[in-house]
């Protein structure tokens, strides 16, 4: 069964403008974050999932800001001088070491489960997000807290990240789907999506903005993984899509057990995408092609309509998670409605108020990452990771103690704000049973 991980935002939680290609990261820079609100708005997601039966787990945020990254780029002395000096000389390089990005757990990696791997593990490979300074800082702390989780080496093998390299640039489960197969239970179908082929093979790639993953990696995640090649669908995104602000296919695709919900402009040949999926998955796949007409490209862009987060409800029937965004455009919220509506793909819709990650261009899907795991292998992880109401309770506790209600970029050199981050994630790694997980606390 499918187990969403929520990355709950962390205390430096801002908009520093950093991902280019990533529309709403760049309409927001330099605007005041409400990190609490962040904390809240994403801990409200994970309760409203875990009150609906579904087995809800949560990820900590990283230690930011990040020390070990500034002294990398020669800032030295005590923290407190690294910080006010590389937010004199540097403040591009302060405002990446300071980045919460870590809460996009979709990014955090890839995984695929025990029924489709060679050697029945369930197997993760931690993303190298290399495409951005902010975000490839992420990856030695997110291998770390995998391991942390998913210690039993008999039911989990968390690999190292792929190589840090351009033609093996990996964004990890943004650009990964899984579908089940026509037994149910049985192996599932992995669907890979890239923007670029190292190689360079291929129809044009996108014009203004960066395509982030390339189908080498995509491919060395499916070979590492022990995946049937057979069972394995890899596909191009559109490179007018990139431009038009998909950085990710999860901006513009959401599948889950049997069905897919798509853009027409999704992939570079979306019909024989489609088709291989159908062959695969077998009779009960259903694919909704929502076209140009129904939704234009930037309309999906600027609502996060298919960045919804879809799940298998308990009871039966997809529930799509929505922002509210959604609903405050007209042809968005008609989509929502035609697939809610008796026939539809969607049994149900949920609309959540995630702004505060919204802003920054992460939507509900980014927000989860989708760990399918069997009762055993569940009951394998002791750390105190899945959500009930004493762990939300004691997580809210934690967030009204521990976030500012406000924070801007000039902050981010406030010596205040690292020890306070400190302080918060140390008392975090207690509540959560987890191992010593930052740098901070190897010193
Ligand atoms: O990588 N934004 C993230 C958003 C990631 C969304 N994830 C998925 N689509 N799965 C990114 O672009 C903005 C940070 C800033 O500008 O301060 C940022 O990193």
């Amino acid at each position: 069964m499918d187990h969403p991980f929520d990355g709950l935002p962390g205390p430096t939680h801002n908009y520093s403008g950093m991902s280019p290609g990533n529309l709403a990261s760049q309409k927001h820079a330099g605007l005041a974050s409400n990190p609490r609100e962040a904390a809240l708005q994403g801990l409200a997601k994970m309760r409203a999932m875990a009150s609906r039966g579904i087995p809800q787990g949560v990820l900590p945020p990283h230690e930011r800001p990040h020390l070990p990254t500034l002294r990398a780029l020669g800032f030295s002395g005590r923290d407190a001088d690294v910080l006010a000096r590389a937010a004199r000389e540097a403040p591009a390089m302060l405002a990446a070491a300071s980045s919460a990005a870590a809460m996009w757990v979709a990014n955090a990696a890839t995984v695929s489960p025990s029924t489709d791997t060679a050697d029945g593990r369930v197997h993760f490979t931690p993303a190298n997000l290399v495409t951005l300074l902010h975000r490839s800082i992420e990856t030695e702390t997110t291998t770390r807290v995998l391991r942390a989780i998913f210690s039993d080496p008999g039911r989990f093998v968390v690999h190292d990240p792929l190589p840090a390299s351009v033609p093996s640039a990996d964004e990890g489960a943004a650009n990964h789907t899984r579908f089940a197969g026509p037994a149910g239970d049985g192996p599932g179908v992995e669907f890979f999506v890239h923007g670029r082929s190292a190689v360079g093979a291929g129809s044009p790639g996108p014009k203004r903005h960066p395509a982030r993953q390339t189908l080498e990696a995509s491919e060395a995640i499916a070979r590492r993984h022990g995946l049937d090649t057979a069972r394995t669908v890899h596909a191009r995104q559109h490179p007018d899509a990139i431009d038009a602000g998909v950085f990710h296919n999860d901006v513009i695709a959401v599948g889950q057990m049997h069905t897919l919900l798509a853009h027409e402009q999704a992939f570079v040949d979306t019909r024989a995408t489609i088709g291989d999926l159908a062959r695969l998955v077998g009779p009960d796949f259903r694919a909704d092609v929502v076209g140009r007409d129904e939704l234009s490209l930037d309309d999906a862009v600027a609502t996060y309509l298919f960045n919804g987060q879809l799940v298998e409800r308990p009871e039966g029937g997809l529930l799509l998670v929505a922002a509210a965004e959604v609903r405050e455009n007209a042809r968005s919220s008609a989509v929502l409605d035609r697939w809610t509506a008796p026939g539809g793909p969607l049994a149900e819709a949920m609309v959540l108020d995630l702004r505060q990650s919204m802003r920054n261009g992460g939507g509900p899907a980014c927000l989860r990452l989708r760990v399918p795991l069997t009762s055993d292998e569940r009951n394998a992880v002791r750390a105190r990771v899945f959500l009930d109401d004493d762990l939300a309770g004691s997580l809210e506790t934690w967030i009204r103690r521990h976030y500012r209600d406000r924070l801007s970029p000039a902050d981010l050199a406030d010596p205040a704000l690292l020890d306070e981050s400190r302080r918060a994630l140390d008392e975090l790694t207690q509540l959560m049973r987890l191992p010593s997980l930052y740098p901070f606390q190897q010193a």
